[in-house]
Order: structure tokens, then sequence, then C-alpha cells
């Protein structure tokens, strides 16, 4: 247990129960299974959308790709930390130790698409789209990294772990108000029809958004196999939250913008048969 305490983990300290050791692998690899499998929707999607737009769902292929691969790495780790001894799924007990540090290298990539993916949706102008999109990019990275360094230290005694989340939540909020700013010029800017749309959107930012502090926060609530498989719930639950029902709900938003402004998609996008059409 020294050792485990060594690697900054709550997951190397624990032994399972062999069910909470498979709900474990079952939660990683559903999660890596339907990001990739949403690859292939979200590059349909473009197809139906005006040129401006076809971004956005393209930018959700990535994300899909880029999260997809970095879960199928932690499912992998996953399998490798335990070992059974009859009774118990053990960590550690081939050397090898698990993490959550590649989820946090993973954002890195992936919220910086997110949050342009939202600027772009909303048809922010060129000069804006890009000073609106690095204003939230600085405190998102930012409040990625103090995190990671910080969530090292959910073995010890929760003081490194307390200043570092403290410091993260202040870039947190910091990009809470920059995405706020886009909401608000979104809800001036889109079709009346769709004027519920960025409201709609920024409660569910704020509320899919807001279970990753929870999700750090988890290990002082002690140091269980429950802990360490709730904890894996909500990463994913988080995870295909943020990325891939977000990805559908701004496709969506912009595939009806595209036909309010009057871009109309191929015959067959539409399934009009080219014969039954006079
Ligand atoms: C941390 C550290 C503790 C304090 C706060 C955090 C916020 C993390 C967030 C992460 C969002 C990640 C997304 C990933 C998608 O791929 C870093 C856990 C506030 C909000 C959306």
């Amino acid at each position: 247990a020294e050792i485990g305490r060594l690697t900054g983990s709550i997951e190397n300290l624990v032994p399972l129960t062999s069910g909470q050791y498979t709900t474990g692998s079952l939660i990683l690899m559903v999660s890596y299974g339907a990001h990739f499998a949403f690859i292939l929707y979200f590059i349909m999607m473009s197809f139906q959308l005006a040129p401006r737009y076809r971004i956005v769902p393209i930018m959700s292929a990535l994300v899909m790709a880029s999260a997809g691969l970095s879960l199928m790495r932690e499912f992998q780790i996953w399998d490798a930390t335990y070992a059974f001894n009859g009774s118990f799924y053990l960590p550690m007990a081939e050397g090898q130790t698990f993490t959550n540090a590649f989820r946090y290298g993973n954002w890195t990539i992936t919220v910086p698409i997110l949050l342009t993916q939202l600027a772009i949706a909303f048809a922010l102008p060129r000069p804006d789209l890009h000073k609106r999109s690095i204003r939230m990019i600085i405190p998102g990275v930012l409040m990625i990294w103090t995190g990671l360094y910080g969530q090292f230290g959910e073995t010890g005694d929760f003081s490194r772990l307390n200043l570092w989340g403290v410091i993260s939540t202040v870039f947190f909020v910091w990009l809470i108000v920059e995405v706020r700013g886009v909401i608000s010029y979104a809800i001036k800017t889109s079709p009346s029809e769709l004027s519920a749309w960025p409201k709609n959107i920024w409660w569910y930012f704020l509320a899919t958004w807001g279970l990753y502090p929870i999700a750090y926060a988890l290990p002082q609530l002690g140091y269980t196999g429950d802990i360490v498989v709730v904890r894996q719930l909500l990463f994913s639950i988080a995870d295909i939250s943020t990325k891939l029902v977000y990805g559908i709900i701004l496709s969506r938003y912009v595939l009806r913008r595209s036909a309010l402004e009057g871009y109309a998609p191929a015959a067959e996008a539409l399934e009009i048969s080219p014969l039954g059409a006079k």
C-alpha cells in the first residue's frame, strides 16, 4: 500500500471484488466503443450541412477518435493492473500501475476542439471567432493542467489535491464566463426559431462539465472499491455527455440552421426518389 501511495492513484491502493473489477472493465469498454462508433455518424452527418457548418461534426469525429484511443488505453492499463488471487483482484500484482492522468492529457486536445466547435456552430464572424476561441481555450487548458498536477495528490493528505483543485476551479470559473459570452452572442444572433437552443446548451454545458470536478474530489470520500468504480462511471458519463451527446446536439442545431439559411441538401439526403419526383 505504501508503494501504491507513491503512484498517486487510488486504483493502486484497493483490492476489488470480481464484480467491481468487471464493472470497471465494462464501463471503460462501453466508453471507448461508443466513441469509436460515433466517428462514422459524425462524418455522415457532415454531408447534410451547409458548407460553413460541415466542420462542426467533423470536429466531433476527431474528438471521438482521440477520446476513443485514450479510453482504450485506460481500459488496457486497467486490465493489466489487476490480477486475480483466487478471491480478489489485486492492483499492481504484476508491477503495472493505473493512472487517470492520460484522461487529462487527452482533454488537452479535446477541450480546445469542443470550445472552438461551439463558436463555429454559433456562426461567430471571423475575427471574433478566433478571439473568442482563444479566450476560451486559455482558461480551459490552464484548468486541465493545474488539475492534472493536483490529481496526483489524491493518495496523500489531500492538501495538494485541494489546493490545485481550487486553483483549477478558478480557471473553470473564468472559462464559464467566456463560454457565457459566446452563448449570449448566440442568443442574440440565432434564427428566432432556434433561440431556445443556446440557452439549453448553456445549462447542458454547466451540468455536464461540472461532473469532472466531482470525480476529481471523490477519493476524499474514502479509499474503497466502490469509490474506484463510481469514479470511472462518473468520468464515463461525463465523457459521453460532453463529447458525444454534445456533438449530436451541436450537429442538430447546425442542421436546422443550414435549412433556415436556405441550404437544400442533395435529393438523396432528403430521401426523395428521383423517379418519384416530377
Ligand atoms: C478538474 C480539477 C478539479 C477542478 C476542476 C476540474 C475541471 C475539469 C473539467 C474538465 C472537462 C473535460 C472535458 C473533456 C472532454 O473531452 C481539472 C477536474 C474544475 C471541467 C469536457
